[in-house]
C-alpha cells in the first residue's frame, strides 16, 4: 500500500481547487488500498444492522444525539438491504467506520489522504475528522441532491475539505458526482438548513433557506456544470462550499460505490449549532465556540508538512 501519493500534487492542483472549488487529482491511491476498502465494505453488508456501528460506549454515554443516531441506524427499519431485496435497487449509506473498521481506520490514519489534502488546500497540519460510504446499486434511481458540506459541519473556516473517491469505475451513467465551478465563492445570503439526523429532527425553521437548485440553471451558459469519469485510485477534493449533487446510478449490473472522508487544516475553529452532525467522541456541547480543535484522540494530527 502506498504510503505516499503516486502523484505528486502541484501547483495546478492547488489552483483548480481554489478557482473551481473542486480538483480531480488521478492516481492517487494503489489497488492494495481500494481492495482493502471494498474487502470491508463487502464485510460490512453482511453484517446484522444491530452489528453495526460498534462505536466506543463512553461516546454513545455521553452524547444523547449521537446515541439516537446510532440507534435509528441500527433498527431493521433503518436496514435498507431489506428495500433492495424487494424492489431491486437501493441507495446504503454508512459512516463513522474510522472508530469501528479496522480497514478504514488504517485508510484515515496510514494511507496518504492526509498529505494530498493538506498539499491542495495549502494547510500545515491536517487533523482526521470523520467518514461516510454512499452506495448505488445497479438502477438505483436515487439522485444526491445539490447541496454543498459547509453548513452541517460543527465549525468555521475553509479548511474542512472532502475527499471523495469511487471504490469501482464511475462515470454520469454510474452516478459520479457532479459539481458547479465556482459555486464555492457565491454568496447564498442566508446558510442553509443542512440535511444532518439532527437537523431533521429539529425540523426546518422559518426563515432557514433551503440549498440552490442548480437543476434550474442546467443549460444557462453562464454555469458551468463539471463531472469526471473516475476510476478506483483517483481522488476529488471539495472546498466545503462546493456545491454538489449526483444523478441516479443508471447501470444495470454495477454498483456504484463512493468513500467520503473529511479533514481539518489550520483554520478551523469550533463553531456547534444544534443542526450540526453528530461527531463521535466530541459531543456538540463539549465544543468551545470559537477554540481552534486540538482534541488529539478524536481528532489525530495525520500530516504535518515536513518544510514549515
Ligand atoms: O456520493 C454521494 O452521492 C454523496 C457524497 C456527498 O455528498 C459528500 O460526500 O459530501
Amino acid at each position: 500500500m502506498n504510503k505516499s501519493p503516486l502523484i505528486d500534487i502541484q501547483a495546478i492542483h492547488q489552483q483548480t481547487y481554489e478557482r473551481d472549488g473542486v480538483v480531480l487529482i488521478k492516481g492517487v491511491f494503489d489497488a492494495d488500498w481500494i481492495n482493502l476498502l471494498l474487502t470491508a465494505w463487502e464485510r460490512i453488508q453482511t453484517m446484522s444492522p444491530a452489528d453495526l456501528y460498534d462505536l466506543p460506549l463512553e461516546f454513545l454515554e455521553k452524547d444523547a444525539n449521537l446515541e439516537a443516531e446510532i440507534a435509528s441506524n441500527r433498527s431493521e427499519d433503518a436496514d435498507r438491504r431489506k428495500v433492495y431485496t424487494e424492489q431491486g435497487a437501493g441507495f446504503v449509506r454508512c459512516k463513522y467506520m474510522r472508530w469501528w473498521v479496522p480497514e478504514y481506520r488504517e485508510f484515515a490514519l496510514e494511507s496518504p489522504a492526509a498529505e494530498v489534502i493538506g498539499r491542495v488546500i495549502g494547510s500545515d497540519t491536517i487533523r482526521f475528522f470523520i467518514d461516510a460510504m454512499f452506495m448505488k446499486e445497479p438502477n438505483c434511481e436515487t439522485k444526491t441532491y445539490w447541496h454543498s458540506d459547509e453548513s452541517a459541519w460543527p465549525v468555521r473556516g475553509a479548511h474542512v475539505p472532502t475527499m471523495w473517491m469511487p471504490l469501482l469505475p464511475v462515470s454520469a451513467e454510474l452516478s459520479s458526482l457532479e459539481y458547479v465551478a465556482g459555486s464555492h465563492t457565491q454568496d447564498f445570503g442566508k446558510e442553509p438548513w443542512p440535511n444532518t439526523f439532527n437537523a431533521k429532527m429539529l425540523g426546518q425553521p422559518d426563515g432557514r433557506a433551503v440549498f440552490y437548485d442548480w437543476e434550474q440553471r442546467r443549460g444557462d451558459p453562464d454555469v458551468r456544470f463539471m463531472t469526471y469519469d473516475m476510476e478506483p485510485g483517483d481522488v476529488v477534493i471539495l472546498h466545503p462550499r462546493m456545491y454538489h449533487g449526483a444523478g441516479a446510478n443508471s447501470h444495470p449490473t454495477q454498483s456504484r460505490i463512493a468513500f467520503s472522508t473529511r479533514w481539518f487544516g489550520d483554520d478551523i475553529i469550533w463553531d456547534p449549532r444544534p443542526e450540526c452532525i453528530n461527531t463521535p467522541g466530541m459531543p456538540l456541547d463539549e465544543m468551545t465556540p470559537g477554540q481552534p480543535v486540538t482534541e488529539e484522540s478524536i481528532f489525530p494530527v495525520v500530516w504535518k508538512n515536513p518544510s514549515s
